[in-house]
C-alpha cells in the first residue's frame, strides 16, 4: 500500500509544470555536512556605516534623506539598463540566439530602522510597504519598454543579501523572465479551460483540506504548497483573484501585511534565530497575463537548525529537486509556531501605541 508519509514519490507542480522528488523516510539520514555560524542578531537603531539608513551616502556617493517610512532608490549597482531595445537586435541563428535586455532596478528600504526586519516590524509599519509595492508595481508596468515588473528580498547573509538593512529589490526587465513565463503559460491555459483562476481553484481545495495550511486570514493565505522544493517553502496567495499587488483593496493590503508578519515571525520562531530566505512576488506582466492570480514565494534553505541548510546540488541540478520532510509536516511545524516574535514580543505594539 502506497504511504506518501513513507514511501519516495513524486508530486506535480501545476504552475510550473515540473515534478518535484519527495523521501520521507530519508528524514533519519545522519548528517555529517557543512555547518554555518549562527549570524549575530543585535543591530543600532542607526548604523553610521550603512549605505541605506537614513542621512547617509550611498556607495556611489548619492546622500539618502531623512525618511521616515518607505525609501525607494535607483540601484547604483543595476543589472539591467535603460534604454531603446533596437528593433533587429536579435540574433536568428537558432544555435545562437541572443537580444538585448533593457531595464530599470531599485531598491526599497522597508523602513529608516537599521535594526528592524519584516517580521519584527509591525503590521501598522508593513502596510505602507505594501502600498509602495503596488505604486511600482502599476508605475513600472506602465513605462514604455517594460515587460515585467519582479519584486524580490533576499534576507540574510546566506542567501546573499548584502545589507541587514530591511530592503527589498525591483528589477523590471523588458522581457518576461523564465520563472513567470511558466506560471504565465500553465495560468493561461487554466483560465481559458475552466473560466477560474488556477489559484483559485487550489486554494479552494487547500482550505478545505487544511493539511497544508500555515496561516489564514481574511484577504490572504500562507500555505506549504503541495508541490514544495524547499524544506519550509511558503506560497502565499490572495484569497481573491487579484491579477498584481496594484489590484489589491485597502483592506486586502491589510491583510497582505498581516500575513507576511505571521510568516516571517513564525519563520524566526522556528529555530529562534533570523530566518533567512528569498521572498518575491508572482504577478500579471505588464502585457497580456490572462489567468495571473497574485502570490508570493517564501524560498529559505534551511533544514534543520539555524545553521543546517539545504543545497540543491547533486541529483537535484543534474535530474529533478528532491525533499525529505513532507509539505505536510512542514506546515504543521509552521502552524504550531507562535505568533510573537521570540526576541521582543511586546515591541511592535509599544510602537504602534505611540504612533
Ligand atoms: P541585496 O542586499 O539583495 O544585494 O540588495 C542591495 C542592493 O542595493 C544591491 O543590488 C544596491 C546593490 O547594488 N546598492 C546600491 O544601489 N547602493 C548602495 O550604496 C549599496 C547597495
Ligand atoms: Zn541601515
Amino acid at each position: 500500500m502506497f504511504d506518501p508519509k513513507e514511501h519516495p514519490h513524486r508530486r506535480y507542480n501545476p504552475l510550473t509544470r515540473e515534478w518535484v522528488l519527495v523521501s520521507p523516510h530519508r528524514t533519519r539520514r545522519p548528517w555529517q555536512g557543512q555547518v554555518e555560524e549562527t549570524p549575530a542578531n543585535a543591530r543600532p537603531a542607526y548604523d553610521p556605516g550603512c549605505y541605506l539608513c537614513p542621512g547617509n551616502s550611498r556607495a556611489g556617493g548619492e546622500e539618502n534623506p531623512e525618511y521616515t517610512s518607505t525609501f525607494v532608490f535607483p540601484n547604483g549597482f543595476a543589472a539591467l539598463l535603460p534604454g531603446e531595445t533596437a528593433a533587429g537586435a536579435a540574433a536568428a541563428d537558432p544555435f545562437f540566439q541572443m537580444e538585448p535586455v533593457t531595464g530599470i532596478c531599485r531598491v526599497i528600504c522597508f523602513s529608516p530602522r537599521h535594526d528592524l526586519t519584516l517580521a519584527e516590524m509591525s503590521v501598522a509599519e508593513i502596510r505602507p510597504v505594501v502600498d509602495c509595492w503596488a505604486e511600482q508595481t502599476a508605475e513600472l508596468n506602465s513605462t514604455p519598454g517594460i515587460g515585467y515588473v519582479q519584486i524580490f528580498e533576499n534576507r540574510g547573509e546566506m542567501m546573499g543579501c548584502s545589507n541587514p538593512h530591511p530592503h527589498c529589490q525591483i528589477w523590471a526587465s523588458s522581457v518576461v523572465p523564465n520563472e513567470v513565463a511558466k506560471e504565465d503559460a500553465a495560468q493561461a491555459e487554466y483560465f481559458h479551460a475552466h473560466g477560474r483562476t488556477l489559484l483559485s481553484d487550489y486554494l479552494e481545495r487547500e482550505l478545505e483540506k487544511g493539511e497544508r495550511v500555515a496561516a489564514v486570514n481574511e484577504g490572504f493565505a500562507a500555505l506549504v504548497p503541495f508541490w514544495a522544493v524547499w524544506p519550509y517553502e511558503v506560497m502565499i496567495v490572495s484569497r481573491r483573484a487579484v491579477a498584481g499587488i496594484d489590484d489589491l483593496s485597502g483592506g486586502e493590503r491589510d491583510s497582505l501585511a498581516a500575513i507576511l508578519k505571521t510568516v516571517t515571525t513564525r519563520y524566526d520562531n522556528l529555530f529562534r534565530a533570523p530566518f533567512p530566505y528569498s521572498f518575491g512576488f508572482h504577478q500579471r506582466p505588464a502585457k497580456g497575463g490572462e489567468g495571473w492570480h497574485l502570490h508570493g514565494h517564501f524560498y529559505p534553505p534551511l533544514l534543520r537548525s539555524a545553521v543546517v541548510r539545504k543545497f540543491l546540488v547533486g541529483y537535484e541540478m543534474l535530474a529533478m529537486p528532491q525533499r525529505d520532510i513532507t509539505a505536510e509536516w512542514a506546515a504543521a511545524r509552521l502552524r504550531e509556531l507562535p505568533e510573537t516574535h521570540y526576541r521582543n514580543p511586546g515591541e511592535c505594539r509599544m510602537r504602534d501605541a505611540a504612533r
